[in-house]
């Protein structure tokens, strides 16, 4: 059986993106604004930078989202019954701050192999085309893996500006999302987002990517979690969902996974970006 109906498969299959999805209330994405803005209050600079990165691993209320079965159930639909958390990224673009994501492709620098993977984005505030929402090159998801430049541009959330030339933005498809609902995409599918032109946060909170128990980690390693299923592989070491909000524990185990994260980014660059 799939959770996703026949149309939003075949809204994955053809254009490489379902969406909206809803997942939860208002009130609890407030909720969970609550605990990111605190941690960053408690802890300045802990989700800056390389930080950004498994804030799950410290927070109960996001690691409650990598796990929640609305989630699950449609992440099933796309990669089958055993699911892993692999890692998880806060897009956080502030107002008045240059923050956009140039366009790229996840598949052509994560080292996650086979793409039997799909990346949600949980929209923690409202996500427009004012504060800068994604956008996809529809289709694209067909094509190979595509050149991509380093441009290392100031303001770009991607660690080395990894992009794509050419894209038609006029014809991409902006995802816009109410706090608590959430997209997923295809590994290869071309997409961006632009500046926050808005007078608020615009807070995604991504699950890249939960992945299938078959894939493994070609360009180092990741920890990983069962979300759903059994893992019958054992490719990825296994670790621990946060004791507490902000335990210390938790916060060496962020700090590790952030760091073997970094050089699966940095892979194969000769220079080092802002994030
Ligand atoms: O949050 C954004 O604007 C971009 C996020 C992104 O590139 C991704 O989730 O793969």
């Amino acid at each position: 059986m799939s959770y996703l109906s026949s149309n939003q498969l075949k809204q994955y299959k053809d254009h490489g993106f379902v969406s909206p999805i809803n997942i939860f209330s208002k009130e609890k994405a407030k909720e969970i604004r609550e605990e990111i803005e605190l941690i960053e209050n408690k802890v300045p600079g802990e989700l800056e930078k390389s930080g950004r990165y498994n804030a799950h691993l410290i927070s109960p209320l996001l690691d409650e989202v990598t796990h929640n079965s609305k989630i699950l159930d449609a992440v099933e639909s796309l990669i089958g019954r055993n699911i892993l958390v692999c890692g998880t990224t806060l897009f956080i673009k502030n107002p008045n701050e240059i923050g956009y994501v140039s366009y790229h492709q996840d598949a052509k620098y994560i080292g996650l192999e086979p793409h039997n993977w799909v990346t949600a984005w949980v929209a923690i505030t409202d996500s427009n085309e004012k504060n800068g929402c994604m956008r996809m090159w529809s289709g694209s998801h067909k094509d190979n893996l595509k050149e991509h430049d380093e441009m290392f541009n100031e303001g770009n959330l991607l660690t080395r500006g990894q992009t794509v030339k050419d894209v038609p933005k006029e014809k991409t498809t902006p995802l816009i999302l109410n706090a608590g609902q959430m997209s997923l995409h295809h590994p290869t599918i071309v997409h961006g987002s632009d500046l926050n032109k808005s007078d608020d946060r615009r807070i995604g909170f991504v699950i890249q990517s939960y992945i299938g128990t078959n894939v493994k980690q070609i360009l180092g390693k990741n920890g990983v979690q069962v979300a759903r299923g059994v893992d019958e592989f054992n490719y990825h070491e296994k670790i621990d969902r946060p004791k507490s909000l902000l335990n210390e524990n938790d916060l060496k185990i962020k700090k590790i996974e952030n760091d073997n994260l970094q050089d699966i980014f940095y892979k194969g660059s000769s220079k080092k970006g802002t994030y």
